[in-house]
C-alpha cells in the first residue's frame, strides 16, 4: 500500500514550528586487532539531530545552462510547474520526475495488518518543492533557453512548442571561457565570455550571484556545474595544493586554474553550495582546504547517470554473489555537444578516469575472489557519432568467472536520452544539498550541534566519482549510497535504517 506522508511518534522524536529533533542510537562497531586476531564489538553511540522544518525558496544557478542538461531540466521543471501534456505517436503523455529518487522513488515504512506501507522518499523530510525552483545560470554562448532546447533535440516538438514561450526571455549570462580547458571544437560557442583576470572573473561571479538573489527575491541558491567537461588541472605543491597557494595563485592571474575552479572559488567564498557534475578536478587540494575552513558544502563528481549507474548496481551484484568479473569493457557512443567536446583527448581523459574507478570498493571487498591489488580489466571507450544526437548507446561486456573455472559473459546495450538521465539528478543534487544545509547533528561526546562535513558524501548516490572529505572511504556500490542517504535522513525523524529482517512476519 502506498501512503503520502506519515509522522513518527516516538519519545525519541519532537516536531516543533521549527525544527524536528530525534534522539537516535547508532549501532555500530569498533575494530581492534591485537595479537594477530581482529576482534569486532559491537557500540552504541547516541546522536542527536535536528532539521530545520522552514524550507526557503530556492534559486539554482547552473554553469552551462544553455547545454542539453540545463536546457532539459529548466524545460521539464517549467512542464511540470505548468501541468503541460504533449501527443507523442503513443499516447497523451503528462510531464513527470521519473529518474528523480527525491521525487520519484518510495521508501518503506512498515508493515500494517500483513501489508507493506511505503510512502514517497521525498515524505521523510521537508524538501523544497521542485516546481518553486527559480532557475538561472552562465553559458558561454548567448542563446536563449529556447533556441538551446531545440538545439539539443531532446524533448518532442508538441512539448517544445508549449515550453518556449516560458522559455524564450531565458538567457544565460557570461560565462568563463578559458580555451585551454575545454575542446578546440567549443570556440565557435563561446560568443557569451567574462573578460578580466581571474580575481575580476571571481568578483564577477559573486555579483552575478547576489543580483539573482535579490532579483528573484530567493532565501538560498545553489550553484551547479552541466558545462562542459574540463581537462585536468595539473595539482602543483605552491600552486593550488592549500587554501592559501589557491588564492595567492588567484591574484597573480595563474593560467592553470580552470574556470570550473573560478566557479566554485566565488562559491565556497559566498558560503553558496557548489556541486561538480562533470569529472575533472575541479576540487583541486586548496580548494578543498578553503570550503573546509569556510564550512561551504562542496560535491562531485561527475552525475552517475547510465552505465555507471548499471555498473555500480552489476558489479556489487556479482561481487556479492561470490562471482569474479575479470574484464569490464564500456563503449559509448553519443551525437551530442558534450559528445564533441569529449572526442578531444584531454577531456576524455577526466570522462576515462571518472568512469573507471568506480568498481574498486566492490573488488577490495572480496579477498576470496581477488589477491590484494587484483583488478578486473576495465577499458572505458568513448566515440562522437553526431547522428545520434542525444540519444547515446552505451554496450557493456563483462566477463566473469564461475564455478569451477567457468566464464560467464553479460551485455548490456542501452540507448537512451542522455539529457533525460541526467536532469532529475541534477535535481536531487540540489534538493539534498539545500536540505543537508538544514541538518544539525552531534553524538554524545560532541557538546554542540554541527552540519555535516562541507564535502557532501550523502550525494554519493548521485555522482559517479563521489568527493569524499581526505583520509575517509569511496562507497561506489548504488545500494549502499542509496542505504546511507536513506538511513540518514530516516534517523532525523527517528527510524532506524532499513534493516530488510521482517522479524514480524519469521
Ligand atoms: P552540453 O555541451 O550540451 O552543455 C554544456 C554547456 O556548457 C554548453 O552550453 C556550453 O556552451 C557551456 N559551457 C562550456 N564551458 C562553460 C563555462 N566555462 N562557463 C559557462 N558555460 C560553459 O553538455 P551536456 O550534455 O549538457 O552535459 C553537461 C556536462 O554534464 C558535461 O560535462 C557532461 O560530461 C556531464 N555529464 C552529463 C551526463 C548526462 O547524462 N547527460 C552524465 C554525466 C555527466
Ligand atoms: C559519454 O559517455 C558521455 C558522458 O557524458 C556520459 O553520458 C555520462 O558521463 C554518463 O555516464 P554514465 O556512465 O553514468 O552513463
Amino acid at each position: 500500500m502506498f501512503i503520502e506522508k506519515f509522522k513518527v511518534e516516538s519519545p525519541n522524536v519532537k516536531y516543533t514550528d521549527s525544527e524536528i529533533h530525534s534522539v537516535y542510537n547508532y549501532e555500530t562497531t569498533e575494530l581492534v586487532h591485537p595479537n594477530n586476531e581482529w576482534i569486532v564489538k559491537p557500540k552504541t553511540v547516541k546522536y542527536e539531530f535536528k532539521t530545520n522544518t522552514h524550507v526557503p525558496k530556492l534559486g539554482v544557478m547552473l554553469v552551462g545552462w544553455g547545454g542539453n542538461n540545463g536546457s532539459t531540466l529548466t524545460g521539464g521543471v517549467i512542464a511540470n510547474r505548468e501541468g503541460i501534456s504533449w501527443a507523442t505517436k503513443d499516447k497523451i503523455q503528462q510531464a513527470n520526475y521519473f529518474g528523480s529518487l527525491t521525487q520519484a522513488s518510495a521508501i518503506r515504512v512498515g508493515s500494517f495488518q500483513g501489508e507493506e506501507i511505503y510512502a514517497p522518499f521525498k515524505s521523510l523530510l521537508p524538501m523544497v518543492n521542485p516546481d518553486d525552483i527559480v532557475f538561472g545560470g552562465w553559458d558561454i554562448s548567448n542563446m536563449n533557453l529556447a533556441d538551446a532546447m531545440s538545439r539539443a533535440r531532446v524533448f518532442d516538438i508538441e512539448l517544445q512548442k508549449q515550453l518556449r514561450p516560458y522559455m524564450e526571455s531565458m538567457v544565460p549570462l557570461p560565462g568563463i571561457y578559458d580555451p585551454d580547458f575545454i575542446a578546440a571544437n567549443q570556440g565557435e560557442r563561446a560568443n557569451n565570455v567574462i573578460k578580466g583576470t581571474k580575481k575580476e572573473q571571481i568578483q564577477h561571479i559573486i555579483k552575478d550571484i547576489k543580483e539573482f538573489k535579490e532579483a528573484n527575491k530567493v532565501d538560498r541558491v545553489v550553484v551547479l556545474w552541466t558545462a562542459n567537461t574540463e581537462r585536468y588541472s595539473n595539482v602543483v605543491v605552491g600552486l593550488n595544493d592549500t587554501m592559501e597557494n589557491l588564492l595567492a595563485s588567484v591574484d597573480r592571474n595563474e593560467s592553470e586554474i580552470s574556470p570550473s575552479t573560478l566557479f566554485a572559488l566565488a562559491c565556497v567564498m559566498e558560503n553558496v553550495p557548489f556541486i561538480n557534475g562533470s569529472p575533472q578536478n575541479t576540487f583541486v587540494p586548496g580548494l578543498i582546504d578553503l570550503a573546509i575552513k569556510k564550512n561551504s558544502l562542496i560535491g562531485g563528481d561527475d552525475f552517475k547517470s547510465g552505465q555507471t549507474k548499471m555498473k555500480s548496481v552489476l558489479v556489487d551484484f556479482l561481487v556479492g554473489a561470490g562471482i569474479k568479473p575479470t574484464s569490464i569493457v564500456s563503449y559509448n557512443h553519443l551525437g551530442n555537444n558534450d559528445g564533441m567536446n569529449l572526442s578531444a583527448p584531454q577531456t576524455f581523459r577526466s570522462k576515462e578516469i571518472s568512469k573507471s574507478n568506480v568498481v574498486d570498493d566492490m573488488v577490495n571487498s572480496n579477498g576470496i575472489l581477488y589477491e590484494p591489488g587484483e583488478h578486473p580489466d576495465h577499458v572505458v571507450v568513448i566515440k562522437y557519432v553526431p547522428y545520434v544526437a542525444d540519444s547515446k548507446r552505451a554496450m557493456d561486456e563483462y566477463t566473469s568467472e564461475i564455478f569451477m573455472g567457468g566464464r560467464n559473459t553479460i551485455v548490456l546495450h542501452n540507448t537512451c536520452e542522455d539529457s533525460l538521465l541526467a536532469a532529475p539528478i541534477i535535481l536531487d543534487l540540489v534538493l539534498l544539498a539545500e536540505l543537508s544545509t538544514r541538518i544539525q547533528f552531534k553524538n554524545e561526546a560532541e557538546g554542540k550541534f554541527h552540519s555535516f562535513h562541507p564535502v557532501a558524501t550523502i550525494l554519493s548516490y548521485l555522482t559517479k566519482a563521489p568527493l569524499v572529505p581526505p583520509g575517509t572511504p569511496v562507497v561506489n556500490a548504488l545500494s549502499k549510497q542509496r542505504a546511507m542517504l536513506e538511513n540518514i535522513l530516516r534517523a532525523c525523524v527517528g527510524l532506524a535504517p532499513e534493516n530488510n529482517m521482517i522479524l514480524e512476519y519469521k
